[in-house]
């Protein structure tokens, strides 16, 4: 499959135009095409041969033509001219904070810096204070952002690891002499971030799995080939590690490689003390030398009395005493979910029509959809304005006349002025079925004014669900500061929803905070924060993350039904 090399490509092509100076709408398109590719649930190949290249969402006349290149010959004329006239390493540099394009392509012409060592060089050397509108103070600064730079980019985030796994996975499963394959590790507990991406085979020919492994597209290395275990790395710098086991010992295998290392380590100290010794190959008794029939992970967990600890939970090892004790939840699923309640539509910065969201959502089998929109004083995403917001109401009601088996409820993402006031008078928020009020500026206030900002806003008698509680974009943005203790003190006294945003690049609650809320009897809601129709499926990811916090669906306002739902909301209480 040469799905992930098209989308890496298409994804360099956005960086190298966004380090030109090249129209974001441009960039924006590439980087789009790029995730299409990536989710893309079959071989770009079949669908190129069968002329639907189009019908991808995000794929127009001109990306067709150099995808059908690209195919055909192996090469795209485009990207490779892109790449002769800026190398490679320069992407990486304007990941570091306080260098933008621009700056990134002043050091490259004034000073040649290429990539990431050469700018950590030049600023060790003092040669960027040359450099017009540099100076010891801007040395200083990218020579931190550089080191906080490399130490995230050591894990990659999951929603860029999931789908590239997920690929490898259904490759392995089609070929002949693999009986089973599963991703393990910390992407199978659904860690917001990974090392690196395990996964566990079974096969009767092992070699010859290795063999095809190995032969991945995109690989860059290969680290290490045995007959049990090979390590790749893939050309986007992340690193595949796959075991290969005899069917008998795959679920044992497959127990042990999901981990985490601790949970390993307190499953079999338990194990101990029943007289059993928990291997990555299987279980056996420690008198007799006898293995155990292990066909599943319950098994696993059966032989020390224990129920199955959904992956999700495997972490520090406190599962283990609940699960014990009778203690462990049941968890949301994906098919919990009734409803989306924080989406754009093309009223704002979104890129569908309500209609389109509504039609989205009813195929993914929810029973609603809030549509909440820009307020005005973010205009560089058309935030609506009261009048507009009117007529969008009236434009809700009557779709809800005409389209059956959907109910689109009327809302907003506020926005939570400097001062904790709303862009949007209470008036108008009273009439609208959910307020989600979020922070899109001033972001580096203190973090007690930060928190008292956004503690007024949950004291609003509208205001539903706060957005993004942390405005964290994973390896781009630190979240800013926030008294989270306080926040949650506050959600609970005024029972405002805290927002897990299920955005692969926010996931923002993060699992420990989530955790947090529902301990305190704070009600959570996971959104999508969709800017498109596709944009909805990412509520997988906001899921792992609630599954993550122990939340079960009781948990989470978005699993009532409409009638439910309307009696939980601020308004609809009154
Ligand atoms: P990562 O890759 O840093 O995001 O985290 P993991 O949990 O995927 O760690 P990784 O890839 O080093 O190893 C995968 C699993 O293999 C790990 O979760 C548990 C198991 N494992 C690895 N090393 C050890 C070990 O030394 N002892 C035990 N008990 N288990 C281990
Ligand atoms: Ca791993
Ligand atoms: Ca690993
Ligand atoms: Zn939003």
């Amino acid at each position: 499959m040469k799905n992930l090399e098209l989308a890496w490509i298409l994804a360099e092509i956005g960086d190298l135009l966004e380090l030109q100076g090249e129209n974001p709408f441009k960039v924006r398109a590439y980087r789009r095409a790029a995730r299409a590719i990536e989710l893309l649930p079959e071989d770009i190949e079949a669908v190129w041969r069968r002329g639907e290249l189009g019908r991808i969402e995000g794929i127009g006349k001109a990306l067709e033509e150099k995808i059908d290149e690209w195919l055909s010959t192996g090469v795209m004329t485009y990207y490779e001219e892109l790449r002769r006239q800026l190398p490679p390493g320069l992407r990486e540099l304007t990941r570091v904070p306080g260098v933008g394009p621009k700056l990134a392509q002043r050091l490259y012409q004034e000073l040649g810096i290429r990539n990431l060592d050469e700018l950590e060089a030049a600023c060790r050397e003092q040669r960027l204070r040359h450099v017009k509108g540099l100076g010891a103070r801007s040395e200083e600064n990218i020579l931190r952002g550089i080191e906080r730079l490399r130490r995230q980019m050591e894990r990659f985030p999951l929603g860029l690891a999931l789908p590239v796994a997920q690929q490898l996975v259904r490759a392995l499963a089609e070929f002949p002499s693999v009986q089973r394959v599963a991703i393990a590790g910390s992407l199978r507990r659904g860690r917001e971030t990974v090392g690196d991406v395990d996964i566990v085979a079974s096969s009767a020919d092992p070699a010859s799995v290795m063999d095809e492994f190995v032969r991945t597209p995109g690989v860059e290395q290969v680290l290490a080939r045995g007959d049990t275990k090979a390590s790749i790395v893939l050309k986007m710098g992340l690193q595949v590690d796959l075991r290969v086991v005899r069917d008998d010992q795959f679920a044992a295998a497959l127990h042990h490689f999901t981990g985490s290392k601790e949970h390993n380590v307190a499953l079999r100290e338990l194990a101990q003390a029943k007289g059993l010794k928990i291997s990555e190959y299987g279980i056996v008794r420690v008198d007799e030398g006898e293995p155990l029939a292990v066909a599943t992970e319950a098994d696993v967990f059966a032989a020390v009395g224990l129920p199955c600890i959904p992956p999700e939970l495997r972490e520090d090892g406190s599962e283990i005493a609940a699960a014990r004790e009778g203690r462990l939840p049941a968890l949301i699923t994906l098919g919990d979910i009734k409803g989306d309640l924080h989406v754009h539509s093309e009223w704002s910065d979104g890129l569908h029509s309500i209609e389109a969201m509504a039609l989205a959502a009813r195929e993914r089998g929810y029973e609603y959809i809030a549509i909440t929109d820009h307020s005005p004083s973010l205009s560089v995403a058309r935030g609506l304005d009261p009048s507009r917001l009117e007529e969008q109401l009236e434009e809700i009601a009557r779709l809800n006349r005409r389209l059956d088996g959907i109910r689109i409820l009327t809302g907003c993402e506020v926005d939570i002025l400097r001062d904790g006031s709303l862009d949007l008078p209470d008036e108008i928020l009273a009439r609208l079925d959910v307020v989600v009020a979020s922070v899109h500026s001033a972001m580096n206030l203190d973090e007690a004014e930060m928190t008292e900002r956004i503690v007024a806003a949950m004291r609003n008698p509208h205001v539903d669900i706060i957005g993004h509680p942390t405005g964290r974009i994973l390896g781009r943005r630190e979240p800013y500061a926030v008294d989270m203790e306080r926040i949650i003190a506050v959600a609970a006294e005024t029972g405002t929803c805290l927002e897990i945003n299920a955005s692969p690049d926010r996931l923002d609650l993060k699992d420990v905070h989530a955790r947090w809320a529902r301990e305190r009897g704070v009600m959570i809601v996971i959104n999508t924060d969709a800017h498109s129709t596709d944009g909805l499926d990412q509520m997988a990811y906001g899921v792992t993350v609630a599954r993550r916090a122990w939340l079960g669906k009781a948990d989470v306002l978005n699993c009532l039904s409409w009638p439910e739902l309307k009696a939980r909301l601020k308004d609809g209480r009154r």
